[in-house]
């Protein structure tokens, strides 16, 4: 099959113990190049990530969001899709194959890795992740008709099409924006099915109550926000 340009991103904070291995497991044919965005780690992230053959790029302000912009404003030319996923070893690299194979042989503009279609390791998904999960894909159903199923980190989506997203969110929002924007721009999106697994390395977000409840309030906060610049610019 004719294999798009694909480049990999990945925000990073802390995450010497398992930056490693994802970088050995994603797969060479597929990706042109990894992009690690080391967000002000105070540990060896950048290093290590260095040694795997990765390109590291630094963005001091913390942030996913953040990260993720830096990552994207180092892409290099010519790039005809961004791969985004987690630094901590929660997905499964060798799956971009699937989520990228998808993404070019239907001719979408986005894939989303949904998790909760995928094999779970107990635990790897909060309670309150799953719930705030399936509150925030409602709300989007009822505002805007398409029905997401996770709003997880893996996706691959194509370069021009993230452009004209304009995307902006500097933190927890992240993921939530691009699905809301994709529907208000009319892309092509699909899921695919991706596995998911316990971090390697201490939680920072997720599995603690303050990460929880500020990332669900800012998921739900966006969607709103989002929907109303959308009602008011037509
Ligand atoms: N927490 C956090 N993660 C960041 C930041 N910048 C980049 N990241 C990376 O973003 C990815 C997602 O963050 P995680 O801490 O895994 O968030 P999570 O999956 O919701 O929760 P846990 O895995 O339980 O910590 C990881 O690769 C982080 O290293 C940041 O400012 N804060
Ligand atoms: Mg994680």
């Amino acid at each position: 099959m004719n294999k798009p340009k694909a480049v990999v991103v990945i925000p990073a904070y802390n995450e010497e113990k398992s930056i490693g291995r994802v970088l050995e497991e994603i797969p060479k044919d597929w990706i042109q190049q990894v992009i690690v965005v080391d967000n002000g780690s105070s540990d060896s992230t950048s290093a290590v990530a260095r040694s795997n053959g990765a390109k590291v790029v630094f963005e001091p302000s913390r942030g996913y969001g953040n990260a993720c912009l830096t990552g994207i404003a180092h892409l290099p030319e010519l790039t005809e899709v961004v791969v985004f996923m987690d630094g901590d070893y929660s997905d499964y690299p060798a799956e971009v194959r699937n989520l990228l194979s998808n993404l070019w042989s239907k001719e979408a503009d986005l894939v989303i890795g949904s998790r909760v279609l995928g094999l779970r390791e107990k635990g790897s998904l909060t309670f309150p992740q799953r719930a705030g999960n399936w509150l925030s894909t409602r709300l989007i159903k009822w505002l805007y008709g398409h029905a997401y199923t996770d709003l997880g980190p893996f996706r691959a989506i194509k370069t021009e099409a993230l452009s004209r997203l304009k995307m902006q969110d500097r933190n927890f929002g992240w993921t939530v924006e691009m699905q809301v924007k994709a529907l208000q721009h009319q892309l092509k999106i699909i899921e695919v099915p991706v596995s998911y697994r316990k971090r390697i390395g201490k939680s920072k977000i997720s599995h603690t109550l303050s990460g929880t409840f500020k990332a669900g309030v800012k998921i739900l906060w966006t969607i709103a926000r989002l929907y109303g610049q959308g009602t008011k610019t037509g």
